[in-house]
């Protein structure tokens, strides 16, 4: 799905700021209501922005949430396509526009859109309702609540009783948009490149939402390709650029494609670079590169799950000060704005699935159907950003070793390669080699180890034997290379001990600094994302004071011990 733009053909109005919100509390249901009868107050809240921390009354609501906004739409958008696009919201989201329904659209962290011109009155306002429902389904991706006696360790009598370490933040998270097209429009843009000696290949091919005849104008790098085509709705192409700026780590270099036709354009950005796995190694543009950076959130006060320009600065600013050279979007997909930020950054990203916390009774065949759309929609938004160097289609899976564990995984990886094979796939384990055999699916291996923490817990260098060998079991058996996906600590900012003893920052200095010089000397390993960038919100539960505190950087981005020592150790590595 391509980002919104304007331009001559396009017109754009972003619906982002105070919607009137309803808490329907009394679970009153999918009608088009709109009134008091919900059994809630109207107020007004900020969108995007999750709607737990920004009335105490809702801290705990996870439920139907009713947002609506009157928005005007001129006259002279009448005969166009017009587009109502959401970033993401939470859960299930319903339309309603001046009070019939116009689309809906299931599952967290992805855009969606629906052409509603058929429900609008132009030259006046228009009436937009969303229900928003964050309902805590033990069905949705991801299992959002336990089931019987399930539970993880630690979190089995969490409130809300959440089946992953994250608070499940409801309501309109990312953007709203309403665009313009003519009806027949550029619906999708795939740009795929390779470097061969100092040439890069540039291959794009365009869709169209309907047949036409007429001229297409590709344009990149000051050359141009005319294309005439006869009642059809593709095209394709491609341009050889010679001695291409290469997208690299900390160089983020990118190029525009600009399509027209006599009734639309469209300008969509790339980089130049490959990926690629060989033996052991992990290739960028045929080089080695070592994972150096986070496990992330998208997590702040207030605003809860909500994208803010400013935050993302911080912490764009934050990964340079540190000299990270990647992150991975756990536990979903993060906000488009993210992305473009790290293709400009030249930051790479391990682009992963809402898919945290799976288990045998969601490995049927009616929910492998549902994941793999939700891959397919990952695909289709972030397929051109150069930033994406890998997939990682789910967190911490149970019982992937049985018949249906294993059909899921197949599934999973086999929708992905099918859409995509200039990238590698994988998912990130945290059960022992003998207990993750689907990892033979995977390209390379992504690993999750607490040793000293949630295994020898406190026992410093003691805990060093279990995370080697827990390593070099998964090497030895599965024989890829691994990136250890998360490892740290938590560590209350302000807390110090001598010795060292868990919670404090010297325990979590300690912890990471040991195990990162043990994984450098594995020549397997390529790479080591701590856990986890920032403090986060998470259910409440004795395992958490308020939030996780296994951030390098406090909830409100402040350097702990540990970050001062990262950025001394990696920026003294090349
Ligand atoms: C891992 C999970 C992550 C948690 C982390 C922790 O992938 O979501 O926050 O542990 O416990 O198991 O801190």
């Amino acid at each position: 799905m391509l980002y919104p733009i304007e331009n001559k053909y396009r017109a754009l109005k972003n619906l982002d700021g105070f919607w009137n919100f309803c808490a329907d509390t009394e679970n009153i249901g999918e009608q088009n209501k709109w009134n008091n009868s919900l059994g809630g107050e109207i107020r007004q809240l900020g969108v995007p922005a999750s709607w737990n921390e920004q009335i105490n009354e809702l801290y705990n609501f996870h439920g139907k949430g009713w947002y609506e906004k009157q928005v005007f739409v001129p006259s002279d958008w009448c005969g166009k396509a017009v587009f109502l696009r959401f970033g993401s919201v939470a859960g299930k989201a319903t339309v309603f526009v001046n009070g019939s329904l116009a689309f809906s659209h299931i599952g967290t962290a992805l855009p969606f859109e629906s052409d509603i011109s058929s429900f609008l009155i132009f030259g006046e306002k228009n009436r937009i309702t969303v229900i928003a429902d964050s309902t805590l389904d033990p069905w949705s991706l991801p299992p959002a609540s336990l089931q019987n006696n399930e539970g993880r360790a630690g979190f089995n009598s969490s409130y809300p009783a959440v089946p992953y370490d994250f608070f499940p933040y409801g309501g309109i998270q990312r953007s709203v948009w309403l665009y313009t097209t003519s009806k027949n429009r550029i619906e999708d843009v795939i740009i795929q490149t390779d470097i061969e000696k100092n040439t890069a290949t540039v291959h794009y091919k365009i869709h169209f939402t309907q047949n036409f005849s007429g001229k297409i104008l590709v344009k990149t790098d000051g050359k141009t390709k005319e294309i005439e085509v006869l009642n059809k709705n593709t095209a394709e192409g491609v341009f050889e650029i010679e001695n291409p700026r290469l997208w690299e780590i900390g160089k983020g270099e990118l190029y525009d494609l600009v399509i027209t036709t006599d009734f639309d354009e469209y300008t969509q950005s790339y980089g130049i670079r490959t990926v690629k796995i060989e033996g052991d190694k992990f290739l960028l543009n045929g080089k080695p590169v070592f994972f150096k950076g986070f496990g992330k959130h998208e997590d702040f006060y207030i605003i809860g799950k909500g994208f803010n320009h400013a935050l993302w600065t911080k912490d764009f600013y934050l990964l340079n000060w540190i000299g990270a050279n990647s992150f991975r979007t756990s536990h979903y997909p993060y906000d488009e704005n993210i992305m473009d930020l790290a293709d400009r950054n030249g930051i790479m990203i391990i682009d992963e699935t809402p898919f945290v916390s799976l288990g045998q009774r969601i490995y049927t065949d009616e929910i492998l159907n549902k994941a793999t759309s939700v891959i397919e929609e990952l695909y289709n938004r972030d397929k051109n950003h150069p930033c994406v160097v890998m997939w990682s289609l789910a967190n911490e899976p149970h019982e992937t070793d049985t018949k249906e564990g294993d059909a899921f995984f197949k599934g999973m990886f086999d929708k992905i390669r099918s859409l995509d094979t200039t990238r590698p796939a994988t998912y990130v384990a945290s059960l022992e080699a003998e207990q993750s055999p689907t990892v033979k699916y995977c390209d390379m291996i992504c690993y999750n180890k607490y040793a000293g923490w949630y295994v020898k817990t406190g026992m410093g260098e003691q805990s060093d034997d279990i995370f080697i060998e827990s390593l070099e079991k998964y090497y030895n058996t599965y024989k890829k290379p691994i990136l250890l996906a998360e490892f740290g600590a938590d560590a209350i900012a302000g807390m110090h001990s001598d010795p060292a003893v868990m919670f404090t920052e010297e325990y979590q200095r300690d912890t990471v600094l040991r195990q990162y010089g043990i994984i450098k000397k594995m020549p397997f390993v390529i790479g080591a994302h701590v856990w986890a960038f920032a403090n986060f919100k998470t259910a409440q539960t004795i395992a958490r004071v308020v939030d996780n505190h296994k951030g390098v950087f406090t909830r409100d981005r402040q350097p702990k011990l540990l970050a001062h020592a990262l950025k001394e150790l990696w920026n003294s590595e090349e």
